[in-house]
């Protein structure tokens, strides 16, 4: 059974996603690098990095990187159609996770821990860094927009990994906020990804309804 390291409001929720769209049975355990626990010292056991998502193969391979995890479960559950079977619409859904993950996630890593990079950072600095940063995220997903047509998912004729990732990543520093006015039609799509009836519960479950 594949062992999933996750905690609410986290990109675990790809993760979740792809396993319920592969029907694969997982164990989850709550950890997050933000709750001290038992959680997250088992996860730091496995990840030095202690980030979710990590995810544990049912032979116990330690797999970290969203859009490795993503690729691999894809690879492993063609079925799921999780990645396209035609080359060329594979090879463009796993650039665009790789951009994701390369771009727009790692801008959140900054946004949310300026101190990491950035020495003796006052809170000013601090301030500085997360605002460049956000307007940086945002060109980030406008450009991703116009770059990863919908066909009409940004995986291709099935939904799958690509609208997963963006789905969940879009979800912080205001990008959903600021993609409903820049790149409407792409913020619908990824309001009917998040909607969708088999992805809807894992969404809630992530980010509660208020
Ligand atoms: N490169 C990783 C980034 C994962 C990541 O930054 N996860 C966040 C939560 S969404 C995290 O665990 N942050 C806690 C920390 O860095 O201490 C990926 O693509 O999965």
């Amino acid at each position: 059974m594949y062992t999933l390291f996750g905690a609410q409001g986290s990109g675990a929720a790809a993760i979740e996603a792809a396993l319920v769209l592969a029907g694969v049975p997982f164990r989850g355990v709550d950890a997050a690098s933000w709750q001290p626990g038992p959680g997250v010292d088992a996860m730091r056991r496995v990840n030095p990095l202690a980030q979710v998502p990590t995810l544990l193969l049912p032979d116990g391979t330690v797999l970290t990187e969203s859009a490795a995890i993503l690729i691999e479960l894809g690879l492993h559950h063609p079925e799921s159609r999780l990645l396209p079977p035609a080359e060329a619409d594979r090879a463009q859904a796993i650039r665009g996770l790789v951009y994701i993950a390369a771009n727009c996630y790692a801008a959140i890593g900054v946004i949310d821990y300026p101190e990491r990079w950035c020495t003796q950072a006052s809170e000013v600095d601090r301030e500085r860094i997360r605002s460049g940063s956000r307007t940086r995220l945002h060109q980030l997903w406008d450009l991703f927009a116009d770059s990863f047509p919908a066909r009409p998912f940004l995986t291709g004729t099935q939904l799958g990994a690509l609208d997963l990732l963006a789905a969940v990543v879009s979800k912080w520093s205001g990008a959903r906020a600021h993609l409903a006015a820049s790149r409407p039609d792409f913020s619908a799509l990824l309001q009917a990804i998040e909607r969708e009836p088999r992805l809807s519960p894992v969404f809630d479950k992530y980010w509660p309804p208020s």
